[in-house]
């Protein structure tokens, strides 16, 4: 089990944090997704190292970006 964290800016609510939990459970390997909106700290868990373009690209998806 693998477990990383990252920046998303541009959430402002609850639905901001569906669409982007959402989004990153498309990503091939993920299992988890926590999202605490102060901050846009985002954990993913999942069962292989992942690829951090394929974080970035679903982010973008939902409409926000990654910061780091
Ligand atoms: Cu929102």
């Amino acid at each position: 089990m693998h477990e990383q964290t990252f920046t998303v800016s541009g959430m402002t609510c609850g639905h901001c944090v569906a669409a982007v939990t959402e989004e990153l459970h498309k990503v091939p390997g993920v299992t988890d997704v926590a999202v605490i909106l102060d901050g846009g700290n985002v954990t993913v868990r999942s069962d292989t190292v992942l690829d951090d373009e394929a974080v970035r690209e679903a982010v973008d998806e939902a409409g926000y970006t990654l910061v780091s």
